[in-house]
C-alpha cells in the first residue's frame, strides 16, 4: 500500500520523505505549500486544520506531527532498522531520537533534494 504525503520544499515533511525514501516503500507526494499568502489544499486542512505539514496518508488513516510520524514508521518498519526494537533501548531513543531524527533527516533532504 503506497503511502501520500503532503509535502513542500523547505518544509518538515522532507524529513519524512527521507524516511519513506529510506524505507523503500512506494509513496506519493501531495504538492502543499508553506507560503504565507498561499492556501494550503482543503483535503490537507481536512486531516489537520493547524496546516501544517508534513501529513502522512495511509489506506483510509492519516497522521500529523513530525516526531509521531518518524516513531510510527520506524515502528512499523522494523527491517528499515532506522530504529531500536522496543526494549529498554527505546526509552532513549524516544526521548531524543525523533526530535534529533527529524532535525537530521531535513537537513539531509535540503541537500538531497535542494530547489
Ligand atoms: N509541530 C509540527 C510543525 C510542522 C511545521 O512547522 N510545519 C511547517 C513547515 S516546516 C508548516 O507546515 N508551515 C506552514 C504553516 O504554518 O501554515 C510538526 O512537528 O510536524
Amino acid at each position: 500500500m503506497a503511502y501520500k504525503l503532503f509535502y513542500a520544499l523547505g518544509s518538515a515533511a522532507m524529513g519524512t520523505r527521507v524516511i519513506l525514501e529510506e524505507i523503500g516503500e512506494p509513496y506519493e507526494l501531495i504538492q502543499s505549500t508553506i507560503a504565507m499568502d498561499e492556501p494550503r489544499p482543503p483535503e490537507q486542512l481536512a486531516l489537520n486544520p493547524n496546516g501544517w505539514i508534513p501529513v502522512l496518508i495511509w489506506g483510509e488513516k492519516a497522521m500529523y506531527e513530525c516526531a509521531a510520524i518518524t516513531v510510527f514508521l520506524c515502528d512499523r518498519h522494523p527491517e528499515a532498522d532506522l530504529a531500536p526494537a522496543v526494549d529498554d533501548d527505546v526509552s532513549v531513543f524516544l526521548q531524543l531520537g525523533p526530535e534529533c531524527l527529524s532535525a537530521q533527516l531535513l537537513s539531509r533532504s535540503l541537500c538531497r533534494y535542494p530547489g
